[in-house]
């Protein structure tokens, strides 16, 4: 397909700022001692915010080609909302994407979809791409409802955007049941889910906007299914956690994809 695929690192709460400039420093040396091209495959990191100013120094002074990004916006501009972070803040820093709505933010966090939809806009007005996160949990999969459920999810979030705002989605599709539990979906499973959400694009918004839009694979993601994975034609590619904890493990998916 035309669209670049993305290997993007979701840290979460993981790595004060020394840990998160030494890995990225790790992370770029491996890559370039593997020949690696940034234009076949692009890579970006998630690290918490308290990291994203010395990732950002580094990445400048070094010229590095590895975009980065934030776990969680803020729905506001700014004003008496202590402890949030809003998304100017975040453009500021040189941040690409944002990741909106992921299962433990929904899960630990008030995240509903009128809030989520929120984030997304935050994120486009401040010139940034969002990775919505969307993906059923076991029940709906025990029950069989999964393609819906997840298709839904992105449903609620593109029946509220324009043409030009949907085209700079990023979607990622990670089932609940597979997050940080080993159990990784099969390909085939990942392509119905990226294939019916796809379809559900171009539905609503054409083929050129459904053409255009990435979407990622989530959930258990390692060097060791991503090649099988990477093959199946919807899924342009992963957002990974526990395994972008490892600088060799996450280049060498960066290798494979
Ligand atoms: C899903 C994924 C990263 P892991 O949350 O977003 O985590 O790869 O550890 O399952």
């Amino acid at each position: 397909s035309k669209r670049i695929p993305l290997v993007a690192g979701n840290w979460k709460m993981n790595f004060d700022h020394l840990e998160a400039t030494y890995f990225v420093q790790k992370l770029a040396w491996l890559l370039r001692d593997a020949h690696f091209d940034f234009r076949r495959v692009e890579v970006a990191l998630f690290p918490s915010f308290t990291s994203l100013r010395s990732v950002q120094v580094l990445v400048e002074a070094d010229k590095l080609k590895i975009n980065y990004g934030a776990q969680s916006v803020s729905v506001t501009n700014q004003g008496a909302f202590t402890g949030d972070i809003s998304a100017d803040m975040i453009a500021h820093l040189g941040c690409s994407y944002v990741i909106i709505g992921h299962s433990e933010r929904r899960k630990y966090h008030p995240e509903d979809d009128a809030n989520i939809v929120d984030q997304v806009r935050a994120v486009l007005a401040a010139g940034m791409q969002p990775i919505l996160c969307v993906g059923e949990s076991f029940e709906e999969r025990r029950q069989g409802i999964e393609l819906d459920f997840a298709v839904g999810q992105v449903h609620d979030v593109t029946r509220d955007l324009n043409e030009e705002e949907a085209a700079k989605l990023i979607i990622a599709y990670e089932p609940v049941w597979a997050i940080g539990t080993g159990m990784v979906a099969t390909p085939e499973s990942a392509q119905d889910a990226a294939q019916a959400i796809r379809a559900d694009m171009k539905a609503t918004f054409g083929a050129d906007v459904a053409d255009a839009v990435r979407i990622l694979y989530g959930g258990s993601v390692t060097s060791k299914n991503a090649v099988e994975l990477i093959e199946e034609p919807d899924v342009d590619g992963f957002l990974i956690g526990g395994a972008s904890l490892d600088a060799d493990e996450l280049a060498r998916i960066c290798r494979l994809t």
